[in-house]
């Protein structure tokens, strides 16, 4: 399962400046001898890996970046400033490969990690440089190299943040159908989803997460019954879990223990992500249902009740999971940081 976020961009380092042509002036000195600087370097394209960034949504709106050039030399042996380094961050696991070439030219997934994608040009030397014994009063400089130009190809698998579990035919590709772009196939028989989908949801520019809609599980599920269980590997590394369970079932009490009691045996430390109990398609529900369900109380959560029909509950839903995912990523912060 892997849901590939891409984005080509064009990247140009900066030019190096032009050597300059000057001569020493000073009083008392009728023919002062060359002195010209060198031009400065152009900025490098840098990728830099971060571990606060979690798509490349971003480059597909902005095509095209550039450093600045490097500055001229001057007079009086004055080198120009070099151009400051462009640097680019993109989120930690991103490929990168010269989108001509297909070449791969590195792979960031270390935080901090830096790759220099595009090279500034070095400075053309000034006259004072080409200054020899023949010729003392050189009037020539060379122009700057210019910086290096690439399209780059940038790919990013993603992890998932949260993961969708619940039995069959519960509505689990529904609702990613209508929290991301992602269209997975919904039909009203069990086993729809054979392999694992990924959506991005997009809450603000710098709110996005990526849910993962699995194939449903069954009893059973850990000894290899249904089809759940080859992906259940999928939810180990994401944060925050999403159970589902159908509003209108009579025994939710004993489903999601089923449920709980496959994700454990398949794998303990399962149970110690945070989990969001939702009913889904709280749209056929009666009023009398509905004031049952109020007082409904499952390891101490009220459940959500959502439908993907009419959008009940999915904003709550959205806006519980970007939380639970901050408190996921600060206890991270905090073991990382406890641990070193
Ligand atoms: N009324 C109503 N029907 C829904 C809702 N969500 C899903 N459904 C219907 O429920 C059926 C199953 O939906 P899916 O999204 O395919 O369910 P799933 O959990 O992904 O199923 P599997 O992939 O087989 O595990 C479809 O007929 C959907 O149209 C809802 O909120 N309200
Ligand atoms: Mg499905």
């Amino acid at each position: 399962m892997h849901f590939i976020d891409t984005a080509i961009i064009r990247v140009k380092a900066g030019d190096g400046g032009r050597g300059a042509v000057s001569f020493r002036r000073e009083k008392y000195v009728p023919k002062g001898g060359p002195d010209g600087g060198n031009g400065g370097k152009g900025g490098d394209v840098i990728l830099v890996a971060d571990p606060h960034l979690r798509t490349l949504l971003d480059y597909r709106y902005q095509p095209t970046y550039t450093a600045p050039n490097g500055r001229h030399g001057e007079g009086g042996n004055r080198t120009g400033q070099s151009g400051e380094d462009l640097i680019l961050r993109v989120p930690c696991g991103t490929l990168v490969r010269d989108a001509c070439s297909g070449e791969l030219l590195g792979d960031l997934i270390h935080p901090g990690q830096r790759l220099v994608v595009a090279r500034g040009g070095r400075g053309g030397r000034g006259n004072a440089a080409f200054a020899s014994p023949t010729n003392r009063a050189p009037r020539i400089a060379e122009p700057g190299e210019p910086g290096q130009e690439r399209t780059l190809k940038l790919e990013l698998k993603l992890l998932a943040d949260v993961g969708l579990v619940g039995f069959p035919n519960v509505g689990k590709s529904t609702l990613l159908s209508v929290i991301s772009a992602a269209r997975p196939k919904i039909a009203d028989y069990p086993f729809t989803t054979l392999s694992p989908v990924l959506g991005m949801v997009r809450l603000g520019p710098e709110q996005h997460f990526v849910v993962a809609d699995l194939p449903g599980l069954i009893e059973g599920a850990h000894l290899g019954r249904g089809l759940g269980h080859q992906f259940l590997r999928h939810i180990e590394r994401t944060r925050v879990l999403t159970v589902l369970l159908e509003s209108t079932s009579n025994d939710l009490h004993g489903e999601y223990a089923t449920l709980l009691q496959e994700l454990e045996r398949y794998d303990p430390t399962l149970l110690a992500k945070e989990r969001l109990i939702c009913l889904s398609k709280a749209d056929l529900l009666t009023p009398e249902q509905r004031q049952q369900l109020s007082q409904l109380c499952i390891e101490g959560q009220t459940p959500l009740l959502i439908s993907a029909v009419t959008g009940e509950g999915i904003p709550e839903l959205l806006a519980r999971l970007w939380e639970a995912l901050q408190r996921a990523q600060h206890s991270v912060t905090a073991s990382l940081s406890a641990a070193s």
